[in-house]
């Protein structure tokens, strides 16, 4: 309190000469004008005693309050939040997405799903190599076909390339001279050569990389590799490095339909497994007339013996 005092006495003495001098009163008139001073700030606790000029300005700290905890916007569940909710029979969020077992593609063309063409053939029955010829039934002149091929007495899964026709099924016109380089690229490992039209045309170099090295006058060139599997993803890249002799290509996959490509680009055939959901957060499922990741066969039936079986891993 002292200090208080003492401050209190110094403001006084000043505020009396002032107003002597500007208002010329008598002593006895002496006003004292209220100081201009900041008000008073409650700082929340006693200081113990009021300097009245400027000091920092405590702030009230108060006491903490509890300020109520709002719950974000109401958000329902939906497809693609990577939870199983509602009728959802799967969700892996960002990763849900086509299921499809095989995509084929060609550089700047979207991607379509195909599936195998089945016969109860191994790939060299299939390819019925002859005369120097290929007699899958797909050969024509000045025609490359890429087939995707699943011997359904085995299971066991190839990729197929015929170019031409032979010349000695009497038919018209012949093909002419002819000259082709392919390479087939991530061949996953196991995967042999089964035809090379003739031998050591085609041929496996090592690496998941095969080369087909061919020219051919009236009949055929090409080749089959076989044992791709069916519990490994694999992306086999086919190059057409050289053509000559032949001006169309296409890819011939389920019940022998074919599909048009590009002659010179890469033909990219993707095969998928794994535990799959589709974009729609609904499960691949064998009897839905897809073919998807982990099943070899699915005639949209769940019975055996009308070619595909009841559980979609066998053709019978
Ligand atoms: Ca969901
Ligand atoms: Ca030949
Ligand atoms: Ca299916
Ligand atoms: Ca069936």
């Amino acid at each position: 309190m002292r200090a208080s005092i003492l401050l209190g006495l110094l403001f006084v003495g000043c505020g009396a000469r002032t107003a002597l001098t500007e208002g010329d009163a008598g002593v006895d008139d002496v006003s004292i004008a209220p100081i201009d001073r900041p008000p008073t700030v409650e700082v929340g606790f006693d200081v113990g005693f009021d300097v009245g000029f400027d000091r920092p300005v405590a702030v009230d700290l108060g006491t903490p309050v509890d300020r109520p905890i709002v719950p974000p916007p109401d958000r329902p569940a939906f497809c693609g939040d990577g939870v199983v909710g509602g009728a959802e029979e799967c969700d892996r969020g960002a990763d849900n997405g086509p299921t499809d077992a095989f995509t084929l593609s060609q550089p700047g063309r979207p991607s379509v799903v195909v599936r195998p063409l089945a016969r109860p053939l191994s790939a060299a029955g299939f390819y019925a190599y002859e005369s120097a010829s290929a007699h899958t039934g797909f050969e024509d002149v000045g025609l490359a076909s890429h087939i995707l091929y699943v011997d359904a007495a085995t299971g066991t899964l190839s990729l197929v390339y015929v170019a031409g026709r032979d010349g000695d099924l009497g038919l018209a016109p012949l093909q002419g001279d002819a000259a082709l380089q392919l390479n087939w690229l991530g061949v996953p490992a196991g995967a042999s050569v089964a035809a090379s039209d003739d031998e050591g045309e085609l041929r496996g170099v090592g690496g998941g990389r095969f080369e087909g090295r061919w020219s051919f006058n009236n009949n055929t060139d090409g080749g089959a590799i076989q044992g791709l599997p069916w519990d490994q993803a694999w992306r086999v890249v086919v190059q057409t490095v050289r053509v000559e002799g032949i001006a169309r290509s296409r890819f011939i996959g389920f019940n022998g339909a074919p599909a048009a490509l590009t002659l010179r680009d890469d033909v990219v055939i993707t095969h998928r497994v794994g535990d799959l959901c589709r974009e729609d957060c609904r499960r691949p499922r064998c009897g839905d007339n897809r073919l998807d990741a982990g099943e070899r066969c699915d005639d949209g039936n769940l019975a055996g013996g009308d070619g595909c079986a009841a559980d979609c891993q066998r053709f019978n």
